[in-house]
């Protein structure tokens, strides 16, 4: 991604501040200082041992083994594949876990719940290697960028399977607007015999929906709710399944021709079909109105038991080859300015990973429900599931 298009990316990321502003969260924000990583209490050398808990199939398959072999840390990694998962264990508190990855409006919540403490920039020399202009923007969600790193970015869009897609669509051809094959039944209903995917959370069919309808993906007005659930249900006789992670599986392999997910997923999604020699021809679409931002970031829990080793690991991932490695893998971008230099020269070809400065503009930047609206998007995405 180059300069100009990292500037009109954070402009973008720029209006999620206001959406955080106003944003609602269950926990009171608390005086986590004596749990961070600078509090003098830190005499006490660690065991060797650290907690990770991220997204499925985002990182390369050496990173903890190189960072375990270099450290003698022990990592325990675990993986969840949405927001609302994540969020249900931080404030239920005692997670475990010394570093989590959630999506930046979510960490935002999570900070000003007192869920995160600290990071001790004396221990992550690496941070030099960040891309200022990212930096600077998440310093808006994050003031000093005192919590966060991000982890890597993409957005919310439609994959599809060019060839599967093409046959089940017969005489019909293409809709100008992506998001027509999995919002508008004309498409949807025609594509059902090849196998129609959505993410499995609430809040990520909700915001799509809202973008199909042209309003506001964030709005409080339980009218738009409405509206989104009927377009939904318009559709979901023609759904074969909800899930996130399996996305990937289930496209490489043929089981599925269109999904609602995420850009990195499809790319990877085909990067293995590939490698299996199943051949699909797989593809993120860009969506006339934009597909969905999302960053997600790294933070070090309030209760982490390993904060040194977790400012190490931090401070590991920040190592351009380190970065680079995990975007040539998983094909999410990083936002190592450093690392671009060893990215593949494949994936820095590929209009769906590295935007040109048009789809950047019309990226959605991400915000925040309010609690109410939360727990009335969880109310009609349950009814929407069950189909009744
Ligand atoms: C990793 C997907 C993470 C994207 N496979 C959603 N935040």
């Amino acid at each position: 991604m180059n300069v100009s298009n990292k500037k009109r990316l954070f402009g973008l990321v720029a209006a999620v501040v206001v959406g955080m502003m106003a944003a609602s969260c269950t926990d009171k924000a608390s005086d986590n200082t004596s749990g961070s990583a600078s509090a003098p209490a830190q005499a006490v050398a660690e065991e060797k041992v650290l907690n990770i808990y991220n997204w499925s199939d985002y990182i390369a398959p050496d990173t903890i083994a190189n960072f375990e072999k270099e450290t003698g840390i022990k990592v325990q990694y675990d993986v969840f594949d949405s927001n609302e998962i994540l969020h249900a264990k931080l404030i239920a508190k005692n997670t475990g876990y010394d570093i989590v990855v959630p999506g930046s409006n979510w960490a935002k919540l999570q900070i000003d719940g007192g869920l995160f403490q600290k990071l001790d920039k004396t221990k992550l020399p690496n941070w030099k290697n960040l891309d200022e202009g990212i930096l600077k923007k998440m310093a808006e969600l994050d003031p000093g960028n005192t919590y966060l790193v991000d982890w890597m970015w993409s957005y919310n869009t439609v994959g599809i399977n060019v060839d599967k897609v093409k046959a089940a669509l017969g005489d019909t051809p293409m809709p100008d607007n992506a998001w027509d094959l999995v919002f508008n039944p004309t498409y949807t209903s025609k594509l059902k015999p090849c196998g129609i995917t959505f993410l499995d959370t609430p809040a990520d069919v909700f915001q799509a929906a809202l973008h199909y309808l042209g309003k506001p993906i964030y709005t409080g007005t339980p009218d738009d709710y409405q509206a989104a659930f009927d377009l939904l249900m318009k559709v979901r006789p023609d759904i074969k399944k909800f899930n996130s992670g399996g996305q990937i599986d289930d496209l490489a392999s043929g089981n599925t021709c269109v999904a609602y997910g995420w850009a990195g997923d499809f790319n990877l999604a085909r990067k293995r079909s590939i490698e299996n020699k199943a051949e699909q021809n797989i593809e993120a679409l860009i969506p006339k109105t934009g597909g969905l931002l999302f960053m997600d970031t790294m933070a070090i829990t309030a209760d982490a038991k390993h904060p040194d080793n977790a400012h190490k690991f931090i401070d590991y991932v920040m190592r351009p080859e380190v970065a680079a490695a995990n975007t040539n893998e998983v094909t999410y971008l990083t936002p190592n300015k450093a690392a671009t230099a060893f990215i593949d020269d494949e994936i820095k070809n590929n209009k769906s990973i590295f935007l040109s400065d048009e789809d950047i503009a019309k990226l959605v930047p991400p915000g925040v429900e309010d609690a109410k609206t939360k727990r009335n998007m969880t109310r009609l995405y349950t009814k929407f599931k069950s189909g009744v």
